[in-house]
């Protein structure tokens, strides 16, 4: 009686270990076909924009024309920002009016606020190999503090 119920217990146990084992194994095979996310399309290329007061960083500063980038640009400081892909480097442009400025651009998120992130595509047509497009934010005297980022397009 003793035996039959060591028997049945280890039996028991062995069962679990079997089930254990083959529910992590559907687990993982079932979360294998969805690496990085899948919402951008193939052969899209990341970039982390971060801005602050007064910066702006990249994680690519070559970019080559043709290729889809998906910008994620997150606003780490304390004040609002904006993001503009500027074709070349247009100095401060005070003088100039946001409406202007827009049409200039390659691309911009418009108003991004603390703590958020936005995102832009953007690829960068054959027209601009080897040139030097600017990231820039040209909301009040954040240019001139130093929001501007100097980035190229290689041949
Ligand atoms: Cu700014």
């Amino acid at each position: 009686m003793k035996r039959l119920f060591f028997l049945s217990v280890s039996s028991v146990l062995l069962i679990l270990f079997l089930v254990g084992c083959g529910g992590s194994a559907t687990t993982s095979g079932g979360s294998t076909p969805t690496p990085g996310g899948g919402m951008t399309m193939p052969g899209t290329q990341r970039v982390e924009i971060t801005e602050n007061e007064f910066t702006i960083t990249s994680s690519v500063s070559t970019f080559t024309a043709g290729v889809p980038y998906h910008f994620m640009v997150k606003n780490a400081g304390q004040t609002t920002h904006e993001f503009m892909i500027m074709p070349k480097d247009e100095g401060s442009m005070g003088h100039m009016s946001m409406d202007h400025m827009d049409g200039m651009a390659l691309a911009e998120t418009g108003d991004i606020n603390p703590g958020e992130t936005k995102t832009v595509e953007y690829t960068f047509p054959d027209s601009t190999k080897a040139t030097h497009p600017q990231f820039v934010c040209y909301l009040q005297g954040h240019y001139d503090a130093g929001m501007k980022l100097n980035v190229n397009v290689g041949q």
